[in-house]
């Protein structure tokens, strides 16, 4: 699988509050967007805390690294957080989102997930699973909050024929939004 990615702080501020880690191990592979809550340095330091804590537990299952972080995040201001996992032997993905992170698969079954309400490290609501067959070649679009969300206007027709990093800086350049930081990643 290949991994396009763009992700800034919004315009003028140093500290980016979105962070993202892409984790493959043993034919899988998890994908997660991380939105630390408010803008700067606070926000840059919950979503570090919340990176570290899924790499010590990536290969935990979804529902059980969501958490890991909620505990994890108690002191910071929280984060919204998306996690995308693929099995490639099993042909199968699963998401599972708290908070206004989007996750698309554009591809030969396409479907929108939809993250729960909720913030980790502060409210954090029962974590659901998703799970829907994966196909190889399927494209899939996950962004933060800081894309606007008239990127679902932007042609799947252009997207699945574009490379994935070309597709991630041209997302980031017509829909990242001036006041938020940004972040997107196109994987295929
Ligand atoms: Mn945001």
């Amino acid at each position: 699988m290949k991994f396009g990615v763009a992700t800034r702080p919004n315009p003028g501020n140093k500290y980016n509050g979105d962070m993202y880690l892409i984790k493959e191990f043993n034919n899988k592979v998890l994908i997660s967007v991380i939105d630390g809550l408010g803008h700067g340095e606070s926000a840059a330091v919950a979503s570090s805390k919340c990176m570290k804590c899924i790499e010590e537990h990536y290969d935990h299952g979804l529902a059980e690294i969501f958490k890991y972080c909620d505990i994890e995040l108690r002191k910071t201001n929280g984060v919204v957080m998306g996690m995308l996992f693929i099995d490639f032997d099993h042909s199968i993905l699963s998401f599972a989102g708290v908070g206004n992170i989007s996750a698309r698969v554009i591809g030969g079954k396409p479907v929108h997930f939809i993250s729960r309400d909720g913030i980790v490290g502060y409210n954090m609501p029962g974590i659901k699973e998703n799970k829907h067959p994966y196909t190889a070649g399927d494209t899939i679009l996950m962004h933060s909050d800081g894309i606007s969300s008239k990127v679902l206007r932007y042609p799947a027709s252009i997207l699945l024929k574009k490379d994935v990093q070309e597709a991630a800086d041209e997302i980031m350049k017509l829909f990242g939004k001036d006041e938020d930081d940004a972040t997107v990643i196109v994987a295929r």
